[in-house]
């Protein structure tokens, strides 16, 4: 009977914590943020990440026209020139997971790294 008592409290907190992961956004593997929030991965993204907090393993999902718009996940040499390597997403939904230290991310569209579609996300 005291194991039963105390199997079910063991259960209430974990599904207490379960509730807390959800409403913060979060999970085990880290937080996940919506680049450019509502207006999505778009061409004035550049200021986006200025104040907010990046913990590796944090996830960004970058939403945007695929007619459009991709996103080309770049080095820092990469992110100054506008020069897009091989590793290219293009779903229009993506999941990207960010890595401890600089993490480089630009529009693969001519003209739009450019134009500003390109962010800098440093990581803790
Ligand atoms: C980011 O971290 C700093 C320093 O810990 C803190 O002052 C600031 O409020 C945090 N910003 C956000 C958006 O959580
Ligand atoms: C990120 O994930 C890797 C691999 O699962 C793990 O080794 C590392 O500790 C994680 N880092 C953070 C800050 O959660
Ligand atoms: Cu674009």
């Amino acid at each position: 009977m005291a194991s039963q008592v105390r199997g079910s409290a063991i259960v209430t907190a974990v599904m207490a914590m379960g509730l807390c992961m959800v409403l913060h956004g979060e999970t085990a593997h880290g937080e996940t943020f919506t680049v450019g929030e509502g207006d999505g991965w778009n061409l004035k993204v550049h200021d986006w990440p200025n104040g907010k907090n990046f913990t590796a393993n944090d996830t960004l999902v970058f939403k945007y026209n695929n007619a459009f718009h991709n996103v080309a996940v770049v080095d820092e040499i990469g992110f100054r020139t506008c020069t897009v390597g091989d590793k290219l997403f293009s779903s229009g939904n993506d999941e990207i997971k960010i890595q401890q230290g600089q993490n480089y991310f630009i529009c693969g569209f001519p003209g739009h790294c450019a134009a500003g579609m390109k962010i800098a996300v440093t990581a803790k």
